[in-house]
């Protein structure tokens, strides 16, 4: 296969809301992106990934969009967002927009008009059931809390969300759905940006039927068995086929719940679907053992379970398919303070220990904004300092209305667990909310911004900020760290991720340390080989530090 310019490149997502305020009205903007397009240049990330900027009530921060083809007005205009096109294309980085279509706002013109009556062109464009015996047509529940299922009184009928009732799901049995999915596309696409990230796309065809979930019927069990529906393979076929094929763009699927089989399906070398995906199966360790609390919970993850899920991607897909690389995003807590440690003892050690260990295996990495910068968990106490709505509501059921856990019990796994922990704004000075806005932000900052920001990390050649443009200099300079096969090394050491990568007679081995202990382990190769790059000033061989992290490229 020929290399694609999306191998070798790395991915910086921006959660616009909380990059960059240019017009201190509290709020990120397109301007504010475009004053930073040099930080990201001088980080070295050949592309960005914005979430959702369209027009949207923010029921759910933007993934609910009320018109695909206008920006949100808090983000400014559509001039804006040419000019960050223009700008972002002249310093050579590309630009994948957020593609959310399993759902739409349920104030989009589709829906208003399609919960009018059974009558309608629009009536068929989401999924509308009759009552069963009274109440709703299944046992589904929302990814939000409480029923999938919406009644409205004019059609006497239920409509599905798996998401918020914010959030109708689409119904893509609709060919007339489809092309009106294929047409925003391309007026995205004829506007010249790159690519997309798919929002959950591998809900988009629903089960046949719609049965219940057998067994306890929760969110995660709901969406498993949405998952990969019959006609998935047939929808994204023909989505390449009609749009994406045309182009020469990067598409990345955002799957929960799918398998590497399933992945290789729908982005395998030589399939016409998908580059890669996104999956979950790292993110989703240590889930509550009690099933209704789902990823609630406040466990760390098992160093030999996140190696084990790691390593089955990088060995199921080597030559078939290609890998997505992330330790966080939008929807994530914080890397460091999930897989590092943000005791400030460890935390920049631990961040640049992660970011090698992610950096070198085979895919392509997404860092997502102030990860560069080893920004931690949020460590909120109180309910009132959370503002998404899924650990609103599910404070609400769990604590409230269900009494399965007590407050402070779940405060401590919202704590651990909420995505609000990747969504305070970003902090890039000392200044009052860290320079982020001159008004009065629309969310906190972490407290801790006055140690943890951009201008410090800048200031400080042993920043993590630095690790990370290294990392990414290096993956662009050498074949090897993106084309080269994995193989695993001791997957049963609970104390060590080690790896090597092989391209060409030439090996990579990479080692790191995830405790905060001193160790020893011994590699062959490590003798012979260059170090190429370390989180500690010198190397002591057989004896790794706490939370040490290096590699040996090996001739
Ligand atoms: O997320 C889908 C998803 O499966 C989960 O990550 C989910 O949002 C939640 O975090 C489970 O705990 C995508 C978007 O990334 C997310 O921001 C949206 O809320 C969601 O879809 C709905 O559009
Ligand atoms: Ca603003």
């Amino acid at each position: 296969m020929t290399h694609k310019w999306w191998q070798g490149s790395v991915v910086y997502q921006i959660y616009p809301m909380s990059f960059q305020d240019s017009n201190n009205d509290g709020i990120g903007d397109l301007q504010g992106i475009i004053s930073r397009l040099d930080y990201v240049k001088r980080l070295g990330a050949d592309v960005i990934w914005l979430n959702p900027i369209y027009k949207s009530p923010n029921k759910d921060n933007g993934y609910d969009i009320a018109d695909y083809r206008s920006i949100n007005p808090q983000y400014g205009t559509m001039d804006d967002f040419d000019q960050l096109l223009e700008k972002a294309h002249k310093k050579g980085i590309k630009i994948l927009m957020d593609l959310v279509v399993n759902h739409t706002s349920d104030q989009h013109e589709w829906f208003q008009k399609s919960k009018r009556s059974k009558n309608d062109p629009y009536s068929d464009y989401y999924i509308w059931r009759d009552p069963v015996n009274g109440h709703e047509p299944n046992n589904w529940r929302s990814a939000f809390s409480g029923s999938a299922w919406k009644y409205v009184k004019e059609r006497g009928q239920y409509y599905l969300h798996l998401f918020a009732p914010g959030q109708p799901d689409l119904n893509w049995e609709n060919p007339k759905v489809r092309q009106e999915v294929f047409s925003l596309m391309r007026f995205w696409l004829d506007k010249g940006v790159d690519g997309f990230r798919m929002d959950v796309i591998n809900l988009i065809s629903k089960p046949t039927g719609l049965p219940d979930v057998k067994g306890t019927a929760t969110a995660g069990t709901t969406m498993d068995l949405v998952a990969d529906g019959p006609k998935l393979n047939q929808y994204l076929t023909e989505m390449n086929e009609q749009v994406l094929s045309r182009y020469d763009v990067m598409t990345v699927g955002e799957m929960p719940g799918s398998t590497p089989k399933d992945a290789i399906k729908y982005t395998g070398l030589d399939s016409h679907e998908l580059n890669m995906v996104f999956q979950f199966e790292h993110v989703g360790l240590s889930p509550n053992p009690d099933l209704r609390l789902g990823k609630w919970n406040d466990q760390p993850v098992k160093l030999v379970e996140l190696k084990s899920a790691l390593n089955r991607w990088q060995k199921a897909l080597d030559g078939k398919g290609w890998n997505s690389l992330y330790w966080n995003n939008h929807d994530q807590p914080r890397a460091v303070s999930r897989f590092g440690s943000d005791d400030p003892k460890y935390r920049v050690l631990s961040a640049k220990m992660l970011a090698t260990t992610l950096h070198f295996l085979q895919g392509t990495p997404y860092v997502y904004q102030g990860e560069e910068i080893a920004m931690t968990n949020a460590h909120f106490t109180d309910i009132n300092q959370y503002e998404d709505l899924e650990s609103l509501n599910i404070y609400q059921e769990m604590v409230k209305e269900n009494k399965i856990v007590d407050a402070e019990t779940m405060m401590k796994y919202i704590a651990h667990s909420s995505r609000d922990n990747a969504r305070t704004p970003m902090p890039w000075d000392q200044s009052a909310n860290g320079g982020f806005t001159k008004g009065s932000p629309w969310y906190r900052l972490n407290p801790n911004y006055q140690q943890i920001n951009v201008q410090q990390a800048l200031n400080d050649q042993d920043s993590v900020f630095y690790h990370y443009q290294k990392l990414i200099d290096l993956r662009h300079k050498n074949d090897l760290i993106k084309f080269g096969s994995f193989e695993e090394i001791d997957p049963d050491d609970q104390e060590v991720y080690a790896y090597r990568r092989h391209y060409q007679g030439q090996t990579l081995l990479v080692i790191s340390n995830f405790t905060s202990k001193d160790i020893s382990r011994s590699y062959p190769e490590e003798k012979t080989g260059k170090l190429i790059i370390s989180n500690y000033r010198d190397d002591q061989g057989e004896k790794l530090r706490p939370y040490e992290s290096k590699a040996y490229m090996i001739n």
